[in-house]
C-alpha cells in the first residue's frame, strides 16, 4: 500500500515540476521567485495542485492518467486509430493517447460537411456500392483494415466492409477520402472483411449469413442444397489504388455461418482462416414451433474453422477451374475440397474471433459459449493437409482435420472470449465479453491469464498499437466496450459506446482514459503509428480527388464561362476568397445543368463550400479541389447559392443567385 502511494506520488511530483516549467516559459511573471514558491505553475494563482485535486476529487492515479493522456495545444498525438463507425457507415479517426476525434471519413453514408453524397463527384463512388438497382446509402461497418507491406501497416490505404449490404470500400490515406466502393455480387451480407494479405495483394471479404450465391430466391427448405457461404478475394491494384474487379475471384463455402477471417503472415503467408458457427445449419422457424437460430445453431459442441490455401486457389482460378456466377469467377467446393485448397477443423462451441499471431505460426480463436481460447498450430495444419490426414468429411466432401492434432494448446480465459490482439513481448490480449475484462496471457507458453483488467462494460473487439501486424508495438490497447451504462452524462435510452484506453507500458495494465463514441457501434479498429501516415495538405489546383488527376473540366482564373448547348448548360466556375465566378446563373426549367467548380485557393486549411438552396446540392471545396455537379433544374424559382464554410471576414458575402425560369405554358 505504502509502496503504491510512493509510486503514484512520483507522478504528482512530475506534474508539479512540469507545471512549474510551463509556468516559467509562458507566464508574463517569468522568473519571479515567489511565483514558483507557490507551486502554482499555470494551474491558477489561487489553487495549488493538491487543492485542485481535492476540489475535483481526483486521486493520484487519476492525475497520473491525466498526465499520460493530456495533449497540450498544438502538440500531436502519437498514434491514429481508424475505427469502424458501425451503423453510421463512416470511419472515425481518433488520436492516441488524447482520444480526441480528428475526423469522420464519409464512406458508405452521405456526410454533409465533406459534401459526400450531395451532388458532387463522390456520388459516383457511392453509386458503385449500389446492389443491383438498389441505391444503398448506409452501412453496418465492422472491420477496418490498413494496407500492409510485408505484414506491417504502410499507412497508404484503408479498407472497410459493410456487413448489412456486403460491400467493401477503399479509402486513400493521402487525402482521407473514399475512392471506391465495390458491391459483392454473390453474398447478401458479409463479415470476414475487409482483411488484407501481407502485401495487400488481396482484400478478403467473406460472407456472413448463407444465401444462394447471387442471391436468387430459393425456399429455406433447400437450405442445405442451395444456400452457400463465400469468400471473395478482391484483387488490389496498388498502382491505381483501386480494387480490380476483373481480376478478383471467389471460393464457394458451405452454408455454415462464416464469421471472422484473417490472412496468414510470415510462416502462414498464402493462407487464410475463417471461423464459423451454425454447423447445425439451423434456419429458425419460430412460428412453426422450430427453435430459433439462437438455440438451433448452438446444439453441436463443435463448429468449423475454414482453412484456405489462397495461393493454390489463385493458381486453380488462373487455370480456369472456376464457374462464373453473377459475373464472378468462383472456385466450387468440388474442386477446392479434393485439391486441399479448402479444409475444415473443429472449433469449440460458437466461436468468434480468428486472429493469427504476429509470427504467423498460430491462429487464436475465441468461443462465445466456451471459456477457452483455442490456439491452432499452423505447421501441424499444413502437414496434415499435405498428408490428407482427414478424420472425416463434411456433407460437402470437405476434409475435416483431427482437432486435437492441430492444436498448440488451449488456454482457460474466462466467460465469453472473443477477439485477440498482441504486443511486442509475446503477450496476447483477449476481449472477454460476458466477464467484461481484458485478459492478458502468453501465446508462447499458454499460461492462464496472467492478468485481467475490468472494463466498463462488456467488451467486444479489442485493439492494440499495430497489434495485428508482424511487429506489434505494445504501449497502448483499447477496449471497445458495447455498453457505457454509468460512465457518462445520461443522454436518453440510447447510450454511447465506450472506448477505454489502456496503458501497457507498466507491469500491470492500467486504464487511463474513457472516450464516448456517440455515433454508432464500432466493431473493429486499428491503431497505426502517426508518422507512417502522410496526408497531403492541399490539392494540386484543379484536381479531381476521385480520379486523382487534373479534371478535364477544371477551371482557371479568368476562364470562367457559361455554355449552353440545347437544354444542356455547363457552368465553369471558380471559388476564391470571397466570391464565386460566375455569381449569377440563369437557366430554364428542365435544363440539365452541370456546375464545374475549381477552388483557386492554394493555402492550407482554406476551404470553401458550395450549395444551392433547396436543390440538395452541397460540396466541400478544399484548396485546389475540383468538383462537378450535375442535376436537372426541375424546380423553377429563385435560389441563393452560397459558401457554407466560414472562410474569411466576408464569407457571408460569398454568395450568388441560381435562377430557374419557369417553362412557358
Ligand atoms: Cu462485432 Cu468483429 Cu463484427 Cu466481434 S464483430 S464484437
Ligand atoms: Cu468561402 Cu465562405
Amino acid at each position: 500500500m505504502r509502496k503504491r502511494t510512493l509510486v503514484v506520488g512520483s507522478a504528482v511530483a512530475a506534474l508539479v515540476i512540469a507545471s512549474a516549467i510551463a509556468g516559467c516559459e509562458n507566464s508574463p511573471t517569468n522568473g519571479k521567485v515567489e511565483d514558483k514558491k507557490q507551486g502554482s505553475g499555470t494551474l491558477g494563482a489561487s489553487a495549488s495542485l493538491q487543492d485542485l485535486m481535492k476540489a475535483r476529487n481526483l486521486s493520484e492515479a487519476d492525475v497520473e492518467a491525466a498526465l499520460k493522456t493530456y495533449m497540450p495545444t498544438g502538440k500531436h498525438d502519437e498514434y491514429y486509430i481508424f475505427a469502424s463507425g458501425g451503423q453510421s457507415g463512416n470511419v472515425n479517426v481518433i488520436g492516441v493517447p488524447s482520444m480526441r476525434m480528428l475526423k469522420v471519413i464519409g464512406v458508405f453514408t452521405p456526410e454533409s460537411w465533406q459534401g459526400w453524397g450531395f451532388g458532387g463527384d463522390g456520388d459516383k463512388v457511392l453509386e458503385g456500392g449500389n446492389q443491383g438497382n438498389h441505391k444503398i446509402r448506409w452501412a453496418d461497418m465492422h472491420h477496418p483494415n490498413l494496407s500492409e507491406t510485408k505484414g506491417d501497416y504502410d499507412g497508404k490505404y484503408l479498407f472497410v466492409n459493410d456487413k448489412a449490404n456486403a460491400r467493401v470500400a477503399v479509402i486513400d490515406l493521402a487525402d482521407f477520402m473514399t475512392k471506391q466502393i465495390v458491391a459483392n455480387p454473390l453474398a447478401a451480407s458479409d463479415h470476414g472483411g475487409a482483411f488484407v494479405t501481407p502485401d495487400t495483394d488481396y482484400v478478403i471479404e467473406t460472407s456472413q449469413y448463407p444465401a444462394p450465391l447471387g442471391r436468387d430466391y430459393v425456399p429455406l427448405s433447400e437450405y442445405k442444397e442451395k444456400y452457400r457461404g463465400t469468400a471473395i478475394f478482391w484483387k488490389f491494384d496498388r498502382q491505381k489504388g483501386r480494387i480490380d474487379v476483373s481480376k478478383s475471384w471467389a471460393l464457394e463455402l458451405p452454408p455454415y455461418t462464416q464469421d471472422l477471417a484473417d490472412a496468414g503472415k510470415l510462416d502462414s503467408d498464402g493462407w487464410a482462416f475463417v471461423n464459423s458457427w451454425n454447423s447445425e445449419m439451423a434456419t429458425g422457424g419460430t412460428l412453426q414451433g422450430k427453435p430459433a437460430i439462437e438455440s438451433g445453431s448452438s446444439q453441436n459442441d463443435m463448429d468449423y474453422l475454414h482453412i484456405i490455401n489462397w495461393k493454390k486457389a489463385e493458381e486453380l482460378v488462373n487455370a480456369g477451374k472456376t464457374k462464373t456466377i453473377a459475373g464472378m469467377r468462383v472456385l466450387m467446393m468440388d474442386v477446392s475440397g479434393p485439391e486441399g485448397v479448402l479444409a475444415l477443423v473443429g472449433q469449440p462451441k460458437s466461436p468468434h474471433g480468428c486472429d493469427v499471431t504476429p509470427d504467423g505460426k498460430a491462429i487464436v480463436v475465441g468461443g462465445k459459449l466456451d471459456t477457452h481460447a483455442t490456439i491452432y498450430d499452423f505447421a501441424k495444419i499444413k502437414q496434415l493437409i499435405a498428408e490428407k490426414k482427414y478424420e472425416s468429411k463434411d456433407p460437402y466432401g470437405l476434409g475435416i482435420l483431427p482437432f486435437k492434432e492441430t492444436l498448440q494448446g488451449q488456454v482457460e480465459i474466462g466467460l465469453g472470449p472473443l477477439h485477440t490482439v498482441y504486443d511486442d513481448k509475446g503477450n496476447a490480449f483477449t476481449s472477454v465479453f460476458i466477464e467484461s475484462v481484458v485478459a492478458k496471457w502468453s501465446y508462447k507458453d499458454f499460461k492462464k491469464p496472467v492478468e485481467k483488467l475490468k472494463v466498463q462494460y462488456n467488451i467486444g473487439h479489442i485493439l492494440a498499437a499495430e497489434g495485428d501486424t508482424v511487429s506489434p508495438d505494445g504501449k497502448y490497447l483499447v477496449a471497445m466496450n458495447k455498453m457505457s451504462m454509468d460512465r457518462f452524462l445520461p443522454v436518453g435510452p440510447l447510450y454511447p459506446q465506450n472506448f477505454q484506453l489502456v496503458d501497457l507500458t507498466g507491469e500491470k495494465m492500467r486504464l487511463i482514459a474513457d472516450m464516448p463514441l456517440p455515433n454508432a457501434e464500432p466493431h473493429y479498429s486499428q491503431m497505426i503509428k502517426a508518422d507512417k501516415v502522410k496526408p497531403i495538405k492541399v490539392y494540386k489546383p484543379g484536381t479531381n480527388p476521385f480520379t486523382g488527376e487534373l479534371d478535364p473540366a477544371r477551371v482557371e482564373g479568368g476562364k470562367e464561362k457559361i455554355v449552353r448547348n440545347g437544354t444542356k448548360v455547363d457552368v465553369y466556375m471558380t471559388a476564391i476568397r470571397s466570391h464565386f465566378t460566375p455569381d449569377q446563373i440563369e437557366v430554364e426549367e428542365g435544363d440539365d445543368v452541370t456546375i464545374h467548380v475549381t477552388s483557386l485557393e492554394t493555402s492550407e486549411d482554406m476551404t470553401h463550400g458550395f450549395t444551392i438552396d433547396l436543390y440538395n446540392i452541397n460540396v466541400s471545396l478544399e484548396p485546389g479541389k475540383h468538383e462537378n455537379m450535375s442535376f436537372k433544374a426541375d424546380m423553377p424559382g429563385t435560389f441563393p447559392m452560397y459558401c457554407t464554410e466560414f472562410c474569411s471576414a466576408l464569407h457571408l458575402e460569398m454568395q450568388g443567385y441560381f435562377l430557374v425560369k419557369p417553362k412557358r405554358k
